[in-house]
């Protein structure tokens, strides 16, 4: 970490103020604040430290928080800018209840009425339909006192299976992955392991953007001779500086991973040793690879069988490695395969498990690692336990003070309870931090759906998208406004500062749950009055799980700069690194480092299967999405940060120019992407770094700007994500639309 200041150069200097980090920042100069306080981002999974400068309960500035391991003070341009959010005029200080008649479309109300109101339509459709009927639909920005509660209320006050959270757009096809070869689900390394790595794969991940403080680490371990390999369809800002880039065709890299075991099997580039001791299933998975010769895999995949090659030897004969992936590779049809084909390679070279050897899939969110383990899913149970299991049941009813039978059974995924609206079976939704209109695929679909509902609540800080649907909105909280703990991207478990007070009637979004839930008479288990006992007795639901948290507390975080998970007893002091060869777990009990009663990691079969919609005559092309460095998610917070928007003011459609010159396109003209569930027009961008056969959509935008108006709802079946990043498409020249 010491070449810090060079890296920063570096970065300013290839790609100019687009990707500055920034440091050493003094904002709102002249204003004294009255305190600083020290917490995170309130954006991505890095969750990079930050201080927070305060003057009369107003966030005005920040200053960088030097300390703080992970980002040691550099932040991306969105951690720089985020403290403008609040001041914005949008923000919620009241309750709303939906009033055609009114200029907005909605009229303000009263809090206390307003929570009545929600009370009594939950009441009012449990007792006509079932309790069956009300879902939720709950997010990973959440910190995990809230993330735990939200699974908790689901369960013990609305007695609904059908709760479901945002991160099944993100992280569930690695987590799926993750537990079926580790037993786990957590980043195997801290990324400081990556700095001595001799080859770093990025499978999926267009790190410089969205990952932006990751670059620093990849870019240390290349200063100290690493070989960085990237797979991609897009030349993204971290392939233009990598040693091999494998420009992928959209939904084929479980045949590239395949391709790539062929050849380490072809040329014994194995960790036999590994594989016999510490591993099951190798031999079946290589008789499966037999068919991926390099050929077959070129075939496939779009590379050429010499980039194959390279890409097999330096994997192959490497001695430390890192591999990590994103939703490059997990957006897809088969994206818990694509991901075990990863895995796959990383474990038939044994490199795990040590200083630079290592694996991890990139966390999205702000809490997309604590918001995917404490009971938010729909089959879960704090603790990352299983709610189908009896055991699991049992210690949970127990801690909850409830009657095991009365504990609903595993509900159904994000985009299933948009489709059991269309059969009638949801009547009710409540969505606390999640924005289904803009980000979910098929989004024309999506809102026909929640106008369909006889009621809908949303608890958020801004009127985002979802919320123009709702029938009551609830002013929730904003990150600097409560406090709590969240997991970061390498599984260290870190704690978020109150800065603020919520303004006016707004308040934090665990004493609305709670609220609620007295309202409705239902307050015993609701009755906590701080963020601190909620993570009591979460440390007690998750004793004993994979998650186990139990022995993590707000001043041990403090004290330490952070705690990784596991951490199962007060004297613990945490678990940077999984799968340390002599390391102990629940599961395994001293037999192996994997969590497995043999302690042994699985190799899967992951057969190859082309994306739900390949192209055809007429929609030829591939379209992909994803985002840009200066938006985020569905927009809803970064676009109301002026500098940010003014960064990429509009989506704009990437295409190569070999294409554009073939459909008559150039630069700035606008263009219409049609597939078979609807249209856009934007501007075209021509750019050399994309496949002429792909097309790219940023998606942090609404209506008529959504790329998920374009997008299918096809889902992997073991994991439920959507295909975001593969359909078929067609482009065409086209004029402006006319209205916005
Ligand atoms: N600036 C910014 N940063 C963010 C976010 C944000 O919205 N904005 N969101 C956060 C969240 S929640 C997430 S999940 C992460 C996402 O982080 P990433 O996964 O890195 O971002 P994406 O843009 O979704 O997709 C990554 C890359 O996958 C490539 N890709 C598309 N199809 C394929 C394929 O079939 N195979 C391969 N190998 N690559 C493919 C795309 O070209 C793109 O460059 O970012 C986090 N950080
Ligand atoms: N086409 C396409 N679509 C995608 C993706 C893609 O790559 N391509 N990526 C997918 C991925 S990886 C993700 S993670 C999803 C994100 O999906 P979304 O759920 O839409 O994510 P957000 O934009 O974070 O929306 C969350 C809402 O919660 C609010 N919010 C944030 N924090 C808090 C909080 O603490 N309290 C309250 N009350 N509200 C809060 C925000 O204001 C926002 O309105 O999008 C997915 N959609
Ligand atoms: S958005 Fe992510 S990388 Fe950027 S400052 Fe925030 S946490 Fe760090
Ligand atoms: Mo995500």
């Amino acid at each position: 970490m010491a070449t810090l200041p060079n890296q920063l150069d570096s970065i300013t200097q290839r790609y100019g103020p687009h990707l500055t980090f920034n440091t050493g920042v003094r904002l709102a100069t002249g204003v004294e604040p009255d305190k600083v306080v020290k917490t995170h981002c309130c954006f991505c999974g890095q969750q990079c430290g930050i201080q927070l400068k305060v003057k009369d309960n107003q966030v005005i500035g920040f200053e960088p928080w030097e300390d703080f391991p992970f980002n040691q003070g550099m932040l991306c341009p969105k951690g720089v800018k985020r403290y403008l959010q609040g001041a914005h005029p949008d923000r919620l200080t009241t309750a709303l209840e939906r009033d055609e008649k009114a200029a907005a479309g909605f009229r303000p109300l009263g809090y206390d009425t307003a929570i009545q109101r929600v009370a009594s339509e939950i009441q009012r459709i449990q007792s006509t339909y079932g309790n069956e009927a009300f879902g939720i639909l709950s997010g990973a920005s959440l910190t995990i006192e809230k993330a735990y509660l939200m699974g908790k209320f689901a369960r013990v006050a609305l007695k609904t299976p059908n709760i479901d959270y945002n991160g099944r757009l993100c992280m569930v096809s690695a987590a799926a992955g993750n537990k079926k070869a580790f037993g786990i689900d957590r980043a195997a390394n801290p990324w400081a392991d990556m700095l001595s790595s001799e080859v770093i794969w990025i499978a999926g991940a267009n790190v410089a953007e969205c990952a932006p403080i990751t670059t620093n680490y990849v870019w240390q371990a290349r200063e100290r001779g690493a070989k960085i390999i990237v797979v991609d369809p897009r030349i993204t800002p971290i392939a233009r500086t990598c040693d091999l880039f494998l420009p992928i065709k959209p939904g084929r890299d479980i045949a590239l991973f395949n391709g790539i075991l062929h050849l380490m099997i072809e040329n014994d580039w194995l960790d036999h040793e590994f594989i016999n001791n510490h591993s099951v299933g190798f031999d079946a998975l290589a008789k499966h690879v037999k068919q991926w010769t390099p050929r077959h895999t070129a075939e496939a995949t779009g590379i050429t069988e010499r980039a194959i090659r390279q890409a097999a030897e330096m994997w192959g004969q490497a001695k430390s490695s890192f591999l990590l992936h994103a939703r490059g590779i997990e957006h897809h049809s088969h994206g818990v395969q694509n991901v075990l084909g990863a895995i796959n390679i990383v474990l038939a070279s044994g490199r795990i498990g040590r200083d630079g050897c290592g694996y991890a899939t990139i966390t999205g969110q702000g809490n997309g690692q604590g918001g995917r383990e404490h009971g938010q899913k729909c089959d879960q149970l704090p603790g990352a336990r299983d709610i189908t299991n009896p055991e699991h049941r049992a210690y949970i009813a127990g801690v909850w003070g409830i009657d095991e039978k009365e504990m609903p059974g595993a509900g159904v995924d994000a985009y299933e309870l948009i489709r059991k609206i269309e059969r009638g079976e949801i009547k009710g939704l409540l969505s606390l931090c999640f924005n289904p209109v803009v980000s979910l695929p098929d989004n024309e679909y999506v809102a026909r759906m929640l106008d369909k509902l006889e009621f809908y609540c949303v608890i958020d800080f801004f009127l985002n998208e979802s919320a123009y649907h709702a029938d009551i909105v609830l002013p929730g909280s904003l990150h600097e406004e409560d406090e709590g703990i969240v997991t970061q991207i390498e599984g260290r478990v870190i704690k978020i500062n109150k800065a603020i007070d919520p303004p006016g009637e707004a308040k934090q979004d665990w004493r609305i749950i709670q609220d609620i839930s007295k309202a409705m008479g239902r307050e015993r288990g609701f009755t906590f009055t701080e963020p601190r006992e909620i993570l009591d007795e979460l440390r007690v639901a998750s004793k004993g799980g994979i998650a186990d948290y139990s022995g993590i507390t707000y001043e041990k975080i403090e004290a330490q700069g952070g705690v990784f998970w596991p951490c199962p007893d007060n004297d613990h002091k945490g678990t940077e690194r999984l799968f340390e060869p002599n390391s102990w777990n629940p599961i395994a009990k001293g037999a192996g480092p994997f969590y497995f009663p043999d302690g042994k990691a699985r190799f899967n079969v992951a057969p190859y299967t082309p994306p739900t919609e390949d192209t055809d005559d007429e929609y030829p092309l591939m379209l992909t999405t994803g985002r840009v460095v200066s938006q985020f998610l569905s927009g809803t917070q970064t676009r109301r940060i002026g500098p940010l928007v003014n960064q990429y003011p509009e989506p704009r459609i990437e295409l190569h120019p070999q294409l554009a010159e073939k459909l008559g396109i150039k630069d700035g003209d606008w263009a219409t992407a049609e597939t078979r569930r609807g249209a856009i027009t934007l501007q075209a961008s021509v750019v050399t770094t994309i496949r002429p056969d792909t097309i790219f959509i940023p998606y942090h935008w609404p209506g008529r700007k959504s790329a998920n108006r374009l997008t299918i709802a096809a889902q992997d079946p073991i994991s439920k994500i959507p295909e975001y990043k593969v359909c078929a498409v067609k482009l065409r020249k086209s004029e402006a639309p006319t209205n916005d």
